[in-house]
């Protein structure tokens, strides 16, 4: 078990399943784990696996976990954590370093009573009464705060919040670790990361990108600006 410090892992948070990865092959699970092994050499500091809906291997379950497997050693190799979004069974069979919740998910005080390993848990927030009840919550590491802008990526997703919530946030005296998330393209970063985001946390502007090492380093070169 890698000791991990979570604000320097929010900085730049991956999130992927094979309906994120259309390209460059027919081969949804090949292509995943390709991106993600040049993302991982261009510098991400987190991976989410979150297979999911239409595309994805939810109707397989044997195949999501080899393909989880895999993708879990493929970042231990870069000791970057592996987190699984939603599937607590899955997160804590297959030894993975956390585990993302929404709000309508199992609660964060029941997934530690579903284990003693020092699981990393992620909670999604959009309001500041979403955010003030995690702020509250021991169990919760940090905090998604999205969508910032719509995306395509995530069905049915709540209503878009801006550039400016996570300033708000913080000036309403949120301080648990914050990823911001959701149409955040690199030209945001800088911003985001002023208004009080720890990190941000993409799928398509890494799993859509027609090169991820220049879509990661554009993204990290983002914190410079
Ligand atoms: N949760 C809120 S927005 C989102 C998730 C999983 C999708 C983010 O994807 P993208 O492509 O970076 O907008
Ligand atoms: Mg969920």
């Amino acid at each position: 078990m890698i000791m991990h410090d979570i604000q320097q892992m929010l900085t730049l948070y991956f999130i992927a399943g094979t309906q994120d990865c259309p390209n460059p092959t027919e081969d949804r699970a090949k292509n995943l784990f390709l991106i993600l092994e040049q993302a991982l050499q261009a510098g991400i500091t987190c991976f989410q696996f979150r297979d999911k809906g239409n595309n994805s291997l939810e109707a397989q379950p044997q195949a999501q976990k080899a393909l989880a497997i895999q993708c879990r050693d493929l970042c231990h190799r870069y000791k970057v954590p592996f987190i699984v979004d939603d599937n607590v069974a899955l997160a804590i069979e297959i030894d993975a370093d956390g585990v993302h919740v929404g709000q309508k998910d199992i609660s964060p005080i029941m997934i530690r009573q579903m284990t003693n390993k020092p699981l990393i848990i992620g909670l999604s927030n959009n309001t500041l009464e979403d955010l003030w009840h995690s702020e509250q919550m021991i169990e919760v590491d940090y905090c998604g705060l999205g969508p910032v802008f719509p995306t395509n990526s995530k069905e049915k997703h709540n209503p878009p919040i801006g550039l400016d919530f996570v300033k708000k946030a913080r000036d309403a005296g949120i301080r648990k670790p914050i990823v911001s998330i959701g149409g955040v393209k690199a030209e945001h970063v800088a911003i985001l990361k002023q208004n009080g985001a720890n990190g941000i946390a993409v799928i398509s502007a890494i799993s859509l990108a027609s090169n991820v090492s220049q879509a990661v380093k554009a993204l990290l070169y983002g914190y410079l600006n």
